[in-house]
């Protein structure tokens, strides 16, 4: 199987993490996207926005869309389950993906645009955008904070299990704290102490820190 992506893209990291945690091989293609290789026409074949990750399985069947990728994996892949067997604590993990989707990552999209991507490009970051993004963060935040309360993880019965409700949030929460927006994250006890234990296994050990494709 094949995952074409870049070593520093969020949503790359999410189907990184996932055959991580299931100890699967895989070839990993570069698409630089900082190199505008997401535009050749072989890619935009591959994903029409340009994007990646795009998986591609031995027979070639390919499936574009970060958090369709890592159910399917962990839906197909052998190892530890990331997805709660009972129905109702499914559906707990599949709203908490839909809440990183939909009110958690737009927020710190903001914060990123202006903080880390104009930065790069030499540009002022408009900090009323980052205000508005620090609102929608913090928002989201509380609710994890809530529902922390007494868990260690956000879905599975008793104090939850590690599942892709997790590893969809922690690409945003690392670039939070490496533009220096720890705090939104750090200075919420649940919350802080959920992203320790999360952010400490090795699957995202292996898959932090790279920015760069090589
Ligand atoms: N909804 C897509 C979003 C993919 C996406 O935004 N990928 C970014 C990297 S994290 C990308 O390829 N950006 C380059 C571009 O948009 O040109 C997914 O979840 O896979």
């Amino acid at each position: 199987m094949k995952v074409y992506g870049h070593p520093g893209s969020t949503c790359t990291r999410k189907v990184l993490t996932t055959l991580a945690e299931k100890g699967q091989a895989f070839e990993f293609v570069t698409v630089d996207i900082m190199k505008g290789q997401g535009r050749s026409p072989e890619h935009l074949a591959r994903q029409p926005w340009g994007q990646v990750p795009v998986f591609e399985a031995d027979d070639g069947w390919q499936l574009i869309e970060s958090r369709a990728i890592i159910r399917h994996l962990d839906a197909t892949l052998p190892g530890t389950s990331l997805t709660p067997a009972d129905p109702r604590e499914k559906a707990k993990m599949d709203e908490w993906l839909s809440i990183e989707q939909s009110n958690f990552t737009p927020s710190v999209m903001k914060i990123l645009g202006q903080l880390m991507f104009a930065r790069w490009r030499g540009e002022e970051p408009q900090m009323s955008i980052v205000e508005d993004g620090r609102v929608g963060v913090r928002k989201a935040v509380a609710e994890l904070e809530k529902r922390l309360t007494g868990r260690d993880y956000l879905a599975g019965p008793g104090g939850g299990q590690f599942s892709l409700a997790e590893i969809s949030f922690m690409p945003y929460i690392e670039y939070l704290f490496m533009c220096g927006e720890g705090g939104l994250i750090s200075e919420q006890p649940n919350t802080a102490a959920w992203w320790a234990r999360i952010s400490e296994r090795d699957s995202w050990q292996k898959i932090r820190g790279k920015l760069q494709a090589d």
